[in-house]
């Protein structure tokens, strides 16, 4: 009979049982994580972390999204503060896994610490089920994202990987519970003969020191681990932006890569070209899996595009323009015969990432898989070793790392395409449409918060510079307004673009009163078709506007 009154030798030793249940979870969680980390760092296998992180993601709205995004102070404090969400929320899981795990041994623990093992053999009955248990939950709950591996195996292995991910870790945390349970916990119940006994039992303290002292060891071999994994992660660079006096026609990517970067992961894909494979499946004649070799030995092309984000906003920098080389989409969808049905092209990228287009966009000619920018090797970041290029649609459209082609008829697209057929289009971005609407922008003199930082001479010439971007329609026409768009006048386009790159335009301005006045930029695009003047915020369909920029002129 269990004795209940408040202050009990039995109710102290439950609620002791419970603290160091929860403290072995914890220690347990530690292995597991560093685990985690390791597997990450040196493998590329997906963290359950990130894995949770992406099959959720699509389930918010893009309002929640930007709203959080705009709470936590941008997208890096966001992914930021998400992985220590994650790594408090894993730590207090295994905790109560410890408890759980406690309290089943309770009954007779006396017989165990008094044979001095560590591993309570009765644990395994718990343990092996409880570990398949939630290995299992969690591959069926994450089915759809465990497709992710950060070193480029196909989507068919990389969902072995995943899983046998969870199973180690999982593992690591169980065994980590049994051992640390065992270090950490005395006999709690029985009779009072045998408490006192196991309470003098020596070494209890000296395997609680030993306890404690493992863990603080596996808390710095996981700061370590995390610390690499962090210095590699996308926080230093995602969301940068290429706009300003600096602004060239082709946006280097040396010595500095300046290109813009969006990547929704916390550390990007690392590819190892040697296991990468693209497969191209679905409703083709001939499926074919495709070595980054035989790609490469095909006939390619090199080919001027600009990308622009979606989150691009009025007179921002998410836009930038190089040269791809790569193999036309429509002479590599050929060699597979795609079936007359088909609609719809479905990309999966290393990092779980995926997107959909008409199929007929997928057969236009500049619609590349690149596998060089700039004359050099794509970038880790921009992609390596393959990604999609799509003039004319948002960058969100242009996956990077891509890793499978699917072909889907009209059943098929349907039944992808319920949520949307995009991990953003999922959460609601471009529910309009994914075509990029024709921008200009001033990029010189250097504008700060809607001003031109120095103020203009009156009298004196300066050479206002920017770009103008048509989407896949080209640019006819540049015209910059002096006073707050009553008046126009063309601007001279100096790097004329092709239909699916940017245009480079210089107008010569010679204030001729004193006084504040606001400039603006507005284009045409290769259809003549003026840009879209009405502003429009870059939620969730993507800004239109035009470019507004106060200048002050003073006496020369
Ligand atoms: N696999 C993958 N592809 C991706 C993304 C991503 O997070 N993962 N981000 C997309 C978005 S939103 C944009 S705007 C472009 C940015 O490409 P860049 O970083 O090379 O400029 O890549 C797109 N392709
Ligand atoms: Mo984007």
């Amino acid at each position: 009979m269990i004795d209940s009154t408040p202050d009990s030798p039995a109710r102290r030793s439950v609620l002791q049982t419970l603290i160091w249940g929860f403290f072995a979870g914890t220690l347990a969680a530690l292995a597991m994580l560093l685990c985690m980390a390791l597997l990450r760092l040196f493998l590329g296998w997906p963290t359950p972390t990130e894995l949770i992180f992406d099959r959720l993601f699509p389930l918010l709205t893009v309002e929640f999204f930007i709203g959080s995004l705009v709470k936590a102070g941008g997208y890096t404090p966001l992914k930021l503060q998400g992985v220590f969400g994650a790594l408090a929320g894993q730590i207090v899981v295994a905790g109560l896994g410890g408890v759980i795990y406690a309290l089943y041994l309770r009954r007779s623990w006396a017989a165990v610490n008094q044979k001095g093992r560590v591993l309570d053999p009765r644990g395994w009955s718990l343990l092996v089920p409880g570990v398949l248990a939630v290995t299992t939950l969690m591959v069926v709950l994450l089915w759809p994202t465990l497709v992710t591996n950060y070193r480029g195996y196909p989507p068919g292995t990389a969902r072995w990987i995943a899983s046998l991910e969870m199973l180690i870790s999982f593992s690591v945390c169980g065994v980590g519970i049994m051992f640390f349970c065992g270090l950490l916990n005395r006999p709690p119940s029985g009779p009072r003969a045998a408490r006192t006994e196991a309470d003098a039992q020596p070494g209890i303290g000296l395997r609680r020191f030993l306890a404690v002292g493992l863990g603080a060891a596996l808390a710095v071999a996981l700061g370590g681990v995390l610390r690499k994994l962090f210095a590699l992660g996308t926080f230093g660079y995602d969301g940068r932006q290429y706009s300003g006096p600096k602004v060239q026609k082709i946006t280097p990517i040396r010595p500095d890569d300046e290109f813009y970067q969006v990547s929704k992961n916390l550390v990007d894909p690392d590819i190892s070209r040697d296991v990468w494979r693209l497969d191209i499946v679905g409703q083709v004649e001939t499926p074919r899996v495709y070595s980054f070799a035989e790609l490469a030995a095909m006939p390619a092309v090199e080919q001027e595009t600009t990308l622009l984000c979606i989150s691009y906003g009025v007179g921002s920098g998410l836009c930038s323009n190089a040269i791809w080389k790569g193999v036309p989409l429509p002479m590599l969808l050929a060699q597979v015969k795609p079936k007359p049905n088909v609609t719809t092209v479905l990309f999966r990228a290393a990092d779980g990432y995926y997107e959909t287009f008409r199929f007929a966009k997928a057969m236009e000619p500049t619609t590349l898989v690149a596998y060089e920018m700039n004359g050099e090797p794509l970038p880790q970041r921009h992609g390596f070793p393959l990604r999609l290029i799509v003039p004319g649609l948002y960058g969100e459209k242009n996956p990077k790392w891509i890793t499978r082609i699917e072909l889907l008829d009209e059943a098929d697209g349907r039944l992808h395409c319920r949520h949307g057929c995009g991990f953003y289009k999922e959460q609601g971005w471009g529910r309009e449409g994914d075509v990029i609407p024709t921008h200009s922008r001033f990029d010189a003199p250097q504008v700060a918060g809607g001003h031109f930082k120095a103020p203009f001479k009156v009298g004196q010439p300066v050479e206002l510079r920017g770009m103008a971007f048509g989407g896949d329609r080209g640019i006819s026409k540049v015209e910059v307004s002096s006073d707050d768009g009553r008046t126009w006048t063309d601007a001279t386009i100096t790097k004329p673009g092709t239909k699916i790159s940017w245009s480079l335009w210089s107008y010569s301005w010679t204030p001729a009163i004193v006084g504040n006045t606001t400039l603006v930029v507005r284009a045409t695009d290769g259809n003549g078709a003026p840009q879209i003047s009405e502003y429009r915020d870059q939620v969730p369909d993507g800004a239109t506007g035009l470019h507004y920029v106060k200048a002050r002129v003073e006496n020369g």
